[in-house]
């Protein structure tokens, strides 16, 4: 099997209380776990695609045979949106905070972080239905906030809105708070400001910057 599911690097429980421990436990093991065992399986008659990076398959969207496409878009993008989101979260105190340059870049693009963190939490509450906010880095060197639908995210160029290399992401389908917050997305998207892995998300830019 070419995609896997990764492991989290902390427990279950380690991110309460921002998100609980069963609803990651869920999310990770049977949501992220279905959207790899699908995109495998999309992928059965195509080894030259099962051979790429998921970024590269998420960059390659936009040309795919038609009979995977959307499968390989729905499925292949929430491999990658997941893969990251674990990774970019990290137990509350834990995460660092953001480096000199990250910093200033937010502050050249948005004029602080508080206003940074409402506009992202503007983009995540205002997604409709199902999908994903970010915080990423566009062609001109400014970060940026925008969000996709489904499990859609910036590297499928052509495809969505956003134009950038993502550096942090918010799931809020609802599957990723429901069990906690019910409806109450801004209290999620709020209370998860706690548990950003700044030292994570300080290693993405770096490498986003290079590019
Ligand atoms: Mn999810």
């Amino acid at each position: 099997m070419p995609f896997t599911l990764p492991e989290l690097p902390y427990a279950n429980d380690a991110l309460e209380p921002a998100i609980d421990a069963r609803t990651m436990e869920i999310h990770r093991t049977k949501h992220h776990q279905a959207y790899v065992t699908n995109l495998n399986k999309a992928l059965e008659a195509h080894p030259d695609l099962a051979s790429l990076s998921i970024e590269a398959l998420c960059a390659r969207m936009g040309s795919l045979p038609e009979s995977i496409r959307t499968a390989v878009r729905n499925n292949g993008g929430g491999h990658y949106n997941h893969s990251m989101f674990w990774r970019v979260m990290s137990p509350p105190g834990k995460g660092g905070t953001t480096s000199p340059a990250l910093a200033a870049a937010i502050d050249a693009a948005f004029g602080s972080m508080n206003s940074m963190k409402e506009k992202f939490g503007a983009a995540a509450a205002g997604r409709f239905g199902s999908g994903w906010a970010w915080l990423g880095m566009g062609g001109d060197g400014r970060l940026s906030i925008c969000s996709t639908p489904n499990q859609d995210n910036p590297l499928m160029t052509g495809l969505v809105d956003c134009a950038c290399t993502p550096i942090l992401g918010l799931d809020v389908w609802e599957h990723a708070y429901y069990l906690h917050y019910q409806n109450r997305r801004p209290d999620y998207v709020s209370a998860w400001w706690s548990v950003v892995n700044w030292n994570e998300v300080n290693q993405r830019f770096e490498a986003a910057r290079k590019k």
